[in-house]
């Protein structure tokens, strides 16, 4: 009978959102306000597009204090969030949600309350979101991938980017030693930056330096691209935005005599980039550290002269 059918589907269901969404307090969060109140105004630099990924809200890794700072100064009309913004695989085996996290989700809602066309595209530690690509929470699309129309009129593929792994198959045993290594790199990274903090030295990504060493990790990284921009070449598009492998990167490739544009737009754990689209179409990978000490340097010799002032005229 259909009222069976209809309670089969309601406890499937209701495993699904206990096991999935109610896991985490994404859509409820307690307080109306951020803890940390949200700063910026008309001086927040304005993109036509933002493309950020592999937040990994959920863990101690995900760097939300810089991503604070970059979503408090930057805007743009349109933003995707490229996949794994919420760590469910790690949520899962341990909860993990401090304010600040519950403050980006806040931050990213209020961004889509103001104007922002925000588009979710699950990454693989999010794909419990995945089910619901086509709907609309809050303002914020899910999709599975997207086309973005870049100001100029190119024509990029967006998506996560792990539909590769299985291409990947040969190097395999990397992303595997890599989930595991990677953690724990991830732990000595905040050691190290712990430690860097109460020396007064600037974020410095353990991680990446290492990375760019390891002559595996760069074949695979190098694999990837190159698989993933053939795939773009394929499609027919101009390009392609993902994430996904922790790796900002822009490369061009050819494909049949036509130039693919390759974009990786980084993580927030270690390397902290967004990738953005200038009102001319120009884009652009932006290393938040680097930007953020560039304008706190900015803002330093204004504050030294209004006290050589202040004592000057006292
Ligand atoms: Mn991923």
């Amino acid at each position: 009978m259909t009222s069976r059918d209809y309670a089969m589907t309601g406890s499937d269901l209701s495993d699904l959102i206990s096991t999935n969404v109610a896991s985490f307090p994404l859509t409820a969060p307690k307080t109306p306000e951020p803890e940390v109140p949200e700063l910026g105004g008309p001086e927040r630099r304005r993109y036509r597009t933002i493309w950020i990924s592999d937040v990994h809200l959920g863990t101690k890794g995900c760097n939300a204090e810089l991503l604070i700072d970059f979503l408090d100064n930057t805007d743009s009309e349109v933003m995707y969030l490229v996949g794994d913004i919420i760590d469910g695989w790690r949520l899962k085996k341990k909860f993990y949600w401090p304010a600040a996290h519950n403050d980006i989700v806040w931050r990213i809602m209020k961004r889509a309350r103001r104007g922002t066309r925000v588009v979710y595209i699950p990454g693989n530690h999010d794909e419990m979101f995945r089910q619901f690509t086509g709907l609309n929470f809050g303002g914020i699309e899910i999709r599975r991938a997207a086309f973005h129309d870049t100001a100029d009129g190119r024509r990029l593929m967006v998506l996560h980017g792990d539909e590769f792994d299985a291409v990947m198959l040969s190097h395999r045993w990397l992303a595997f030693v890599g989930d595991h290594a990677y953690h724990l790199m991830m732990k000595l990274n905040l050691t190290v930056n712990a430690f860097r903090r109460w020396l007064g030295k600037p974020y410095w990504s353990l991680s990446k330096a290492a990375k760019h060493k390891v002559k595996n990790a760069v074949e695979f990284i190098g694999k990837y691209e190159e698989v993933v921009a053939r795939a773009a070449g394929e499609r027919g598009v101009d390009g392609v935005v993902c994430g996904h492998i922790h790796t900002a990167e822009f490369r061009m490739f050819d494909h049949n005599g036509k130039a693919i544009e390759y974009w990786n737009d980084g993580d927030w754990v270690e390397g902290c980039n967004a990738l953005v689209e200038h009102h001319d179409g120009r884009m652009e990978i932006l290393h938040w550290p680097e930007e953020m000490k560039r304008r706190l340097a900015a803002e330093a010799p204004a504050t030294t002269s209004e006290t050589g002032t202040a004592r000057e005229a006292a």
